[in-house]
């Protein structure tokens, strides 16, 4: 028996430590690691379960080639002279652009970013660029603050209130709740804003049951009693941000009693959020990304930044905004690693929309895909638009590790290692500082190799001269900028986990990161990229506001949150039984008007498709709303993305995935 310490590389906030047991070249265990200083030794069960998916029957073991529509088995060798054959003839004929890498996070290997720098090398591809989970947001802050940075997680013992603005801890983050019911014990006070109950709403001293998609209202509306009251802090205000008499006159504009009631929190409780902003702080606000996947979604992060930029939460400790912490990924060299200046000719689509830009593309076609560590059939909004868009394609190459819906519609479908088939170095951008490293501790299984080392073997065969490097250069790259702080590979490597020095309580010093230097409540880079220079008055897309007409025919909001059990569609086969069915959550007013039972099958549809679920009523959530987990695969009648819309989001070329007006009923039971 041997004992190896290495991290979850699951796309997940937490990027946990772990204790992995080692028998006879074979895991029998997988524990938390509690050296970790903020997982500290628990994990869950999606981290558990590497072990069962790393040894998984249904594994991909071997290269595989469609023919006849059929796969079968081919060597390596075969592999990789087909698809380095094909590259040549493409990027001859058309341009290395008539190739499209289509990727993702889902793992948190800094390896697994080398993809890129394959791509440069080859010459220029064509890219996706923006976000399906937070660039709306990400947009939104670097607009305000110049950057997205958080709180060490150990400043929210020094917090007074703690808000947690649709995240949905329990389930998606759930290290951070120690830290808050700490300080609940010691009398911080927790509010939850999120139109459904959550497992940390149940632990709250308020919840409140929002409208999606409504949230910048309710900081805008805040704001104004504030402001009417004279709350705000002019001391902030005047010294370190500009644009606030451009905010105000927007805010001058709000009807209080209208807005309460579109957004569905009564005029008292705004009231109370207003006092408690202004005059009981320190006030912590963490966001989730849920909340800024709507039409206006940077919009309502901006607003609620100018909420706690205004009523004087920035740069304190025990206050502040937690969304998305850029500066840990940013610690490492990405420019040598990537080598972008290798690109000669380089085209992006957007993420969200990628399946119309590869139905649209033009000068060049997209002649080949190149898909890794994502899995866009499942997870892509307007599923059935992807698949036209895939099946358009003429060749179609797939990195992964099991037969995933994507998988399916590959030409050629190259089997990768699991985490602890492989060495690497985990880091999360979501939440803590702490980077691990992961060393090989079990041989691949059958003839699976790293993403890296696919990349490597193409790479020679194309004759890229220069790309090859192994790990440890890599690592070694990639720390340099941390030299300065005593952090090199081989510390990393004797510790087996770091803390990297970003700030612990970001813009303490009131110097921010945009042209101004100082928060900008109007960004006059927002009104040149063409949007409003100040959040504004603002509704969902597919909301009654914007367009009664469809919300006549789909009055229900469908939330496809993120899965308890999976992370997003990776555990389905590992956690789902055949034929099962999600659960699909309604709130008892829906229940009442549409005489559904609990446990009564039920179809939920608009005019891009129809799932199939099972019904369980809740009383404690937003009457307008309808729960659903996403990352179900296709199988399961339950893929969610079926019904989400592929538009993009006001800013970062984010994703709209919850602005989604949907309609019920039920079904006869098979
Ligand atoms: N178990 C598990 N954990 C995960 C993941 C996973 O797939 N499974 N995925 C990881 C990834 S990639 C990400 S991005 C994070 C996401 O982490 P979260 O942001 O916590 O998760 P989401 O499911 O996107 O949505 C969070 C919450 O937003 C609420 N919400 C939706 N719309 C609104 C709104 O308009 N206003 C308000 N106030 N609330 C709203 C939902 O009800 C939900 O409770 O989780 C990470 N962790
Ligand atoms: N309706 C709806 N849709 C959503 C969301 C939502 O809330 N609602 N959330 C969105 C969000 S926040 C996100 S981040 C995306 C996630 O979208 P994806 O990243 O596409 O989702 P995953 O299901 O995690 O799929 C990852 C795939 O990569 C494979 N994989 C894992 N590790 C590796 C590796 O090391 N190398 C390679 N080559 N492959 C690997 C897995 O086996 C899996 O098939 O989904 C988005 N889609
Ligand atoms: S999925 Fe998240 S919480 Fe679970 S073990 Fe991995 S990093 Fe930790
Ligand atoms: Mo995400």
């Amino acid at each position: 028996m041997k004992q190896w310490r290495t991290a979850c590389p699951l796309n997940c906030y937490d990027v946990c430590g772990l204790t992995v047991t080692v028998n006879q070249n074979k895991i029998v265990k997988i524990e938390g690691d509690p050296s970790h200083p903020i997982t500290r030794g628990k994990i869950c069960g999606k981290g558990k379960l590497l072990k069962d998916r790393l040894n998984d029957s249904k594994r991909l073991l071997y290269p595989l080639k469609k023919v006849d529509e059929k796969f079968i088995r081919i060597s390596w060798d075969q592999a990789l002279d087909e698809i380095s054959q094909r590259m040549l003839d493409v990027r001859e004929k058309y341009g290395p652009t008539a190739i499209l890498h289509s990727y993702d996070y889902a793992s948190g290997g800094l390896l697994k970013g080398l993809d890129q720098r394959f791509f440069n090398f080859f010459g220029g591809m064509t890219e996706v660029i923006g976000s399906l989970c937070w660039g709306a947001g990400i947009q939104g802050q670097l607009y305000d603050f110049g950057d997205s940075l958080s709180h060490d997680v150990e400043d929210i013992k020094n917090a007074n209130v703690i808000l947690i603005w649709g995240r949905n801890i329990t389930t998606t983050n759930i290290h951070l709740l120690p830290f808050i019911l700490d300080a609940k014990k010691s009398g911080a006070k927790l509010i939850v804003i999120d139109p459904i109950n959550t497992g940390i709403a149940k632990k709250a001293d308020l919840h409140i049951k929002i409208q999606p998609g409504m949230d910048g209202l309710l900081a805008l509306v805040i704001s104004k009693i504030i402001i009417d009251n004279g709350w705000h802090d002019m001391d902030f205000i005047n010294k370190y941000s500009i644009g606030f008499d451009e905010l105000r006159k927007e805010i001058g504009k709000l009807d209080i009693e209208k807005i309460s009631e579109e957004i569905n929190v009564e005029q008292k409780l705004i009231y109370d959020l207003a006092y408690m902003y202004a005059k009981q702080k320190p006030v912590m606000t963490f966001l989730g990304l849920g909340m800024q996947r709507y039409a206006n979604g940077g919009n309502s992060i901006r607003a609620i930044d100018a909420l706690i930029a205004l009523s004087g939460n920035v740069g304190i400790s025990g206050g502040g905004v937690q969304y998305a912490n850029l500066a840990v990924g940013r610690s490492f060299n990405w420019k040598e690693l990537l080598r972008v200046d290798l690109r000669k000719e380089y085209r992006t689509f957007k993420r969200p929309s990628q399946a119309d830009e590869i139905i649209n593309a033009q000068n060049p076609p997209i002649k080949i895909v190149f898909v890794t560590r994502s899995n866009p059939i499942t997870q892509l909004p307007n599923q059935e638009k992807t698949i036209t868009s895939f099946e358009k394609i003429e060749t179609k190459i797939v990195i992964d590790m099991f037969m995933t819906d994507t998988a399916r519609l590959a030409d050629y479908i190259l089997p990768t290692t699991s985490v602890f088939e492989e060495e690497d170095i985990y880091y999360g951008s979501m939440f803590h500082n702490v980077i691990r490293y992961g060393p090989k501790i079990v041989e691949p299984r059958g003839e699976a190799w790293s993403d890296l080392k696919i990349w490597t073997e193409l790479a020679e065969r194309l004759g890229l001269n220069g790309f090859k490097k192994n790990s440890e250069e890599y690592f070694e790259i990639a720390l340099k900028p941390l030299d300065k702080y005593g952090i090199d590979f081989k510390t990393l490597k004797e510790n087996g986990q770091l803390r990297l020095p970003v700030p612990s309580i970001p813009w303490q010093d009131k110097k921010f990161s945009t042209p101004s230097q100082k928060f900008e409540f109007y960004s006059e880079r927002a009104k040149k990229e063409g949007l409003p220079p100040t959040a504004v008055i603002s509704y969902p897309k597919e909301s009654l506001q914007v367009n009664p007409d469809l919300n006549g025919k789909y009055p229900y909001n469908l939330l496809s949150i993120h899965p308890s059990k999976s992370l997003h569609s990776q555990h389905h086969l590992l956690v789902r039984k055949e034929d099962s069915k999600p659960w699909i959550i309604i709130s008892k007013t829906i229940a009442t008007e549409h005489k559904i039972n609990n446990g009564d099958l039920v179809q939920v549809f608009n005019e891009r498709g129809f799932i199939i679920g099972y019904a369980k009523v809740e009383q404690k959530m937003n009457e307008k709303t309808i729960v659903i987990e996403e990352g179900w695969w296709r199988d399961s009648d339950a893929s969610v993305n079926i019904l989400t819309s592929n538009q993009l989001s006001d800013m970062g070329n984010g994703s709209i995935l919850y602005d989604c007006a949907v309609m019920i009923n039920t079904l006869p039971r098979k």
